[in-house]
């Protein structure tokens, strides 16, 4: 920067704005092995859902493909994803789980 104001100063530009996390929408997707009520009991453990709500968002998945789990900031989806493949490994279920920008 030319901070002096002599015209001498590399071309770079400080900004002063505050970095905000965004957020991020976890979602499950559906396959053909992995036990209905596993994914119940991980929306329940993972995300706090209650039993009505983990059980519409499991039909959900199952019936279309692909379902919400919640929105996030990027730093908790992340931790989310993470419990959720781990979970799915321990338990050797296919089950997936990702993150994308709102
Ligand atoms: N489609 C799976 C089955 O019929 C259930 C399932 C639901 C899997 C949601 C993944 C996500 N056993």
């Amino acid at each position: 920067d030319d901070d002096s104001g002599d015209g001498i100063g590399v071309a770079t530009k400080t900004r002063s704005k505050v970095k905000r996390p965004g957020l991020y929408r976890v979602l499950l997707l559906n396959d053909d092995y992995t036990p209905m009520e596993f994914v119940i009991a991980v929306l329940q453990q993972v995300f706090n859902k209650n039993q009505d709500e983990a059980v519409s968002i499991t039909m959900h998945v199952h019936n279309h493909g692909v379902g919400e789990c919640g929105i996030f900031p990027y730093e908790v989806a992340e931790t989310k994803v993470t419990q959720v493949m781990d979970a799915a490994k321990r338990n050797q279920h296919p089950l997936q789980c990702v993150m994308e920008k709102q």
